[in-house]
């Protein structure tokens, strides 16, 4: 017998949504940590470009700067041993904020052996299931529909795990996010679908090429709620991740993060950034930048000069490490060329 359909519910609007999230309340440790784990991305992404220029990094390279509190914030409050991570190909500072070894890290960008790849999948495809990090992908878009099959495996084995899926504006546009959406709000998946709105695909603004560019709305059609949240500050980003994640550990289904964020250099290392004045970009620094907004609360709370130098120093000590490992760590063995491949008939 055919199910009856479903009684219609009432506007998204009337139904329950979560609650306004709360900047999170973090203490002077916790600061400083959230303070270090963001310098330490954005000066190793400083440094990954220089090689980059050097010619010792190929391919393509997406930088995370500007970026860094959304991936800081949100995976602070996940539980490592349960919940998974999937992103795009802007990955690095997801990695790092795992604190997953920067050597690892860069020995990947530079196609060693000692890459968390192996050194074969390069920027773009940096893997860690040890720690629930499933890449890293090329393919814009992918990792939405792929996320939602590691919901729903978390579902299906009842492990407890959660998993958060970071896209970008521009694959918001893709047919497949919403295919994805659709399934998991029709099976209650435990997922949060990350949206960082840096406000550019490549070259193109929200601006020009999204019809809604309120993006945590975009899950309402499918009865999925939202909650826009400044990606430039990262006690507001694990406040919005407690709050989602909440949510959906209290089996409400899927719900969709919009991080408004904004990256300082180009698409990735070939982009001629034609697209936006200097200005602008400067403006963004000057007035918002998610470090700066850290250090200057661990001022205010007394933290030293001279502390705050130390920590810079060793931060940096650590990277330029991390890029003369990957400058003289071997290349892959030849064989390497035939593990991790998938070979079979079908
Ligand atoms: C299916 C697919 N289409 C097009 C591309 C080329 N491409 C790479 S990145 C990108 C823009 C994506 O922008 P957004 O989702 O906003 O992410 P951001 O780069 O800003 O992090 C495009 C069109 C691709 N890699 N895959
Ligand atoms: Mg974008």
């Amino acid at each position: 017998m055919a199910k009856a359909p479903r009684a219609a519910e009432p506007p998204i609007t009337n139904r329950e949504r979560p609650a306004e999230p709360q900047p999170y309340d973090a203490s002077k440790d916790e600061l400083l940590q959230f303070y270090k784990e963001m310098l330490l991305i954005r000066r190793f992404e400083e440094k990954a470009g220089q090689l980059y220029g050097l010619g010792l990094i190929g391919g393509f390279c997406h930088l995370y700067i500007g970026q860094e509190a959304v991936a800081v914030g949100l995976q602070s409050a996940l539980n490592g041993d349960t919940d998974s991570v999937i992103t795009g190909y802007r990955d690095h500072g997801h990695m790092l904020a795992y604190g997953i070894d920067p050597k690892a890290i860069m020995s990947e960008l530079t196609g060693r052996g000692a890459g968390i790849s192996k050194g074969k999948g390069g920027s773009m495809h940096m893997f860690s299931t040890e720690h629930k990090f499933y890449g890293g992908h090329g393919i814009v878009g992918a990792q939405v529909s792929l996320g939602t099959g590691l919901a729903f495996a978390h579902k299906y084995n009842d492990d407890g795990g959660v998993c958060l899926a970071y896209f970008g504006d521009g694959a918001a546009n893709q047919g497949q996010v919403y295919e994805s959406f659709n399934m998991a709000r029709l099976w209650d998946l435990p997922i949060i679908y990350v949206i960082e709105n840096n406000q550019y695909a490549m070259g193109t603004s929200t601006a020009r090429a999204a019809s809604e560019d309120q993006f945590y709305k975009r899950g309402e059609s499918f009865r999925i709620p939202g909650i826009q949240v400044d990606g430039m500050d990262v006690l507001a980003c694990r406040g919005a991740a407690e709050e989602a994640l909440a949510w959906v550990r209290a089996g409400k289904g899927p719900i969709i993060l919009e991080m408004k964020t904004y990256r300082y250099r180009g698409h990735s290392m070939s982009d001629p950034a034609k697209y936006r004045t200097r200005d602008e970009v400067q403006n963004m620094r000057d007035t918002a930048d998610p470090i700066d907004r850290i250090k200057k609360l661990l001022e205010e709370q007394g933290v030293q000069e001279d502390e705050l130098k130390s920590v810079e120093q060793a931060i940096r000590k650590q990277v330029n490490e991390s890029a003369d490992f990957a400058e003289s760590t071997p290349e892959p063995e030849a064989s390497e060329l035939y593990t991790d491949v998938l070979v079979e008939f079908y």
